[in-house]
């Protein structure tokens, strides 16, 4: 039996997948409300084909509790913040799921660490506690997730994956376990290789997106049009750039990075330098739209909607989004100006000012700034009738009154 400790954005999903290929699994969470809500028959997140594939785990014999069970192997999935001021990772959460751990496992049991940490984070947290508890018997693991939030449920099954553990043969055992849904590559390493690899990947993308952020900048300057450069520059069989925005968020690229300049200050100089111009985006988006307001005399802000409260498009996720970004760079730096919000994902209110209908939005707007390109909007600018749209992720299409970055 596998018990999944942590049923959040990868918990959960892992989870569903394993059982609805024949695997027992017991999922725990410590969030009462949210193991009763999964109790009640209701998933606790939007994402394409989680549901159906929630009804597949329930009617294969998923459970749900508070409790940790006795159990051969465990997969702690329980989220890693980052400390915003020192930049280091925050172990704290995959500390204690594995300290609960140690006091259920039988004899012998593996425990897999699925939650994204730095590279000797293992050794350096989890290890100990091993050794504290008199429970080398217990196998070590790392198995990093790489899902893509928007597209979870196809890439859990045809991504490659990484397996990291001391012991070849253990690192094959959990290789088989998850070969179960998998149908990917799984490469089996050490522990301290795969940490690492999970890290470079997300800072791999973060870099390449300030590349992308930095080039839209230059170009602006230059004028010239960066989509249109990237998209020739692509036509190169070994180059392929991603696109600028508005900002990077999300509780991955944008956080990860930072683990590699936390732990490595004076060397990780360039991955920082890009951490930061992914950081400019929201100000910088925010001074374009005040440039287009002076331009067009709008004076007053009540009058400029923001759309787009998520990370990105079509997910219900607003961690560290940009426009989360915006708004706190707006009030730190720029006069608190209070702008209507709206996002169709986003049910709850997040922030000040968030309405919860297009129609109620629109009304008495004269400019949209479009922070996100959810279905709903793209390229289908007539929605916005002839309001003024500042369009940092080029989903609008070209017209008189629509400012790219
Ligand atoms: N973004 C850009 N330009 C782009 C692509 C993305 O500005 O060309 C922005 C997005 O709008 C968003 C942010 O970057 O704000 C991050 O979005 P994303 O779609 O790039 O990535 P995530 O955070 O949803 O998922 C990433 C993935 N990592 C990689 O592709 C290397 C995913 O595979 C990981 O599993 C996930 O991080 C994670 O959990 O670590």
């Amino acid at each position: 039996m596998v018990n999944v400790i942590g049923l959040g954005y990868i918990g959960l999903p892992t989870a569903l997948m394993m059982a609805s290929h024949g695997v027992e699994v017991v999922g725990t969470d410590y969030d009462e409300e949210l193991v009763a809500t999964l109790n009640a028959g209701k998933t606790t997140f939007k994402e394409e084909g989680l549901d159906e594939l929630f009804s597949t785990a329930l009617n294969a014999g998923i459970t749900f509790t508070t409790e940790y069970q006795s159990c051969d192997t465990y997969i702690v999935s329980v989220p890693t913040p980052y400390d915003k001021l020192d930049k280091k990772i925050d172990p704290s959460y995959v500390v204690a799921a594995c300290k609960t751990v140690l006091d259920v496992a039988p004899q012998g049991a593996t425990l897999v660490v699925e939650s994204t940490i730095s590279p000797n984070t293992i050794d350096r947290f989890v290890r100990p506690l091993l050794e504290e508890a008199g429970r080398q018997d217990i196998a070590l693991v790392h198995a990093p997730e790489r899902i893509i939030p928007g597209n979870m449920v196809y890439e859990l099954v045809h991504n490659n994956r990484t397996i990291g553990a001391d012991d070849v043969e253990v690192g094959e055992r959990v290789a088989s376990l998850y070969a179960s849904f998998c149908e990917g590559e799984i490469s089996v390493t050490d522990i301290r290789t795969a940490e690492m690899t999970k890290v470079v990947e997300n800072t791999f993308r973060a870099v390449n997106i300030a590349f992308a952020n930095e080039l839209a900048k230059v170009c602006r300057i230059g004028g010239m049009d960066v989509y249109e450069v990237i998209r020739i520059a692509n036509k190169h069989p070994r180059v392929n750039i991603l696109q600028p925005g508005p900002g990077v968020g999300g509780h991955c690229i944008p956080v990860d990075p930072w683990f590699l300049v936390g732990d490595y200050p004076e060397t990780a100089n360039f991955i920082r330098l890009a951490l930061q111009t992914n950081f400019s985006m929201p100000e910088y988006v925010l001074q374009r739209a005040y440039e287009a307001m002076k331009e067009h005399g709008i004076t007053d802000s009540s009058k400029v909607g923001i759309y787009g409260l998520t990370y990105k498009e079509d997910v219900d996720d607003v961690r560290e989004s940009p426009t989360l970004q915006m708004l706190e760079a707006q009030a730190e730096h720029l006069g608190g100006a209070q702008m209507k919000i709206y996002d169709p994902w986003v049910e709850t209110d997040v922030v000040p000012n968030q309405v919860h209908s297009m129609d109620e939005f629109l009304e008495g707007l004269e400019m949209v700034i479009v922070m996100v390109g959810h279905s709903q909007v793209k390229g289908k600018p007539e929605l916005f009738g002839n309001r003024i749209l500042i369009d940092p992720r080029n989903v609008m299409g070209k017209g008189k009154f629509v400012y790219k970055l």
